[in-house]
């Protein structure tokens, strides 16, 4: 097999397509590069002594884990000097991060969850780093969290890398979707998949049943009708994984198809489900729609969405198209 490395591609991306200027690629590079370091400390385990609550909450008021402010420190190091970039923001922070003043601003900015899937952490299951790359507004001197309100249809790339039993690297640029994966022995990203696809039907979906008495009548239904299978309504028997590392349950429908939720829920009419739109929902909806799958919030496109606030909160369904299709349909009924 020829080896294509994650360089290589970008390089020739970008003579093919045009699609991935110089800063660009520079900054997907050090985004890789702080991933690899990420999935190192995540390996070492308990014998790097990275294990375990660090004492502290984040501005959700979550528990902070040793490795959460880790990766946050290690995204937020490789990325202030390279010159691409005007600012970072990231789940683990309250505000944003410009680039100190010492190193050239660039015109890209950066948001990521440095480690997804906290509840997994300390067991020793797949955990995950997510990003988003936007572009600053014309003429920002002074970057804002204002200028970070995007809608996702905004992004220039997302991505996404597993630490798992495998290490891989999950990318758009917004011309489809490829995978490497991290070479140990090497410490080299190589593609092993190109143009990703996510298959239009399923028969596998992903939800935490344990909050069902509190869901909406639209969720009830959907998967009611699933549950039931093949002697109802939807004729088909469907089987159920929940990872509860949404970064992981994701790789798993780009890799062989199914439905994704995180519904909102009548617990608190304030809070728009769990996950955060700009740090969760729209890379991986960017992701998902580039692999030729469906996200939506229930109502509308996810990546239509017009943010509000940094660390806003949104209901997320995504994966097999017919499948959003058929959820954000019984949510318009
Ligand atoms: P996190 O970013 O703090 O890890 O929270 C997000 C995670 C998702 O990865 C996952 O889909 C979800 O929370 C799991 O939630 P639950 O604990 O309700 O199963
Ligand atoms: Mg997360």
């Amino acid at each position: 097999m020829k080896r294509v490395s994650l360089t290589q591609y970008l390089v020739e991306e970008q003579r093919l397509n045009n699609s991935i200027p110089a800063e660009l690629r520079l900054l997907i590079e050090v985004v890789a590069r702080a991933c690899k370091t990420i999935s190192h400390a995540v390996g070492k385990g308990a014998l790097g002594e990275v294990l375990g609550s660090a004492g502290s909450e984040n501005i959700q008021g979550e528990v902070q884990k040793k490795l959460d402010i880790l990766s946050n420190e290690i995204l937020l190091e490789a990325n202030e000097w390279g010159g691409h970039l005007a600012a970072m923001a990231s789940e683990e922070m309250e505000t944003i991060h410009p680039i100190p003043n010492r190193y050239p601003m660039g015109e890209y900015m950066l948001l990521f969850d440095p480690l997804d899937g906290s509840s997994n952490i300390d067991v020793n299951v797949s955990i995950g780093t997510i990003f988003s790359v936007l572009k600053a507004p014309e003429g920002m001197a002074a970057p804002t969290e204002q200028d970070f309100l995007q809608p996702g249809s905004k992004q220039v790339a997302a991505g996404y890398a597993v630490y798992g039993p495998q290490t891989v690297l999950v990318l758009t640029t917004g011309n489809g979707v490829n995978c490497f994966t991290l070479d140990r022995e090497m410490g080299s990203w190589v593609l092993t998949q190109r143009n990703m696809q996510i298959p239009a039907d399923t028969k596998e979906f992903a939800i935490n049943t344990s909050n069902s008495r509190h869901w909406y009548p639209p969720v009830t239904r959907y998967v009611d009708e699933m549950l039931a299978g093949v002697t109802g309504p939807r004729q088909k028997d469907f089987n159920m994984r929940w990872i509860a590392s949404m970064v992981t349950d994701v790789h798993r429908i780009l890799c062989r198809g199914g439905i994704f939720m995180y519904p909102a829920d009548k617990r608190d009419t304030e809070k728009p489900g769990k996950l955060r739109l700009m740090y969760e929902a729209n890379p991986m909806s960017f992701i998902v729609e580039q692999a030729g799958g469906a996200s939506t919030d229930g109502k509308q496109r996810m990546l239509d969405v017009q943010p509000t606030a940094l660390h806003q909160r949104v209901a997320v369904f995504l994966g097999s198209k017919n499948e959003v299709e058929r959820v954000t349909r019984y949510h318009q009924e």
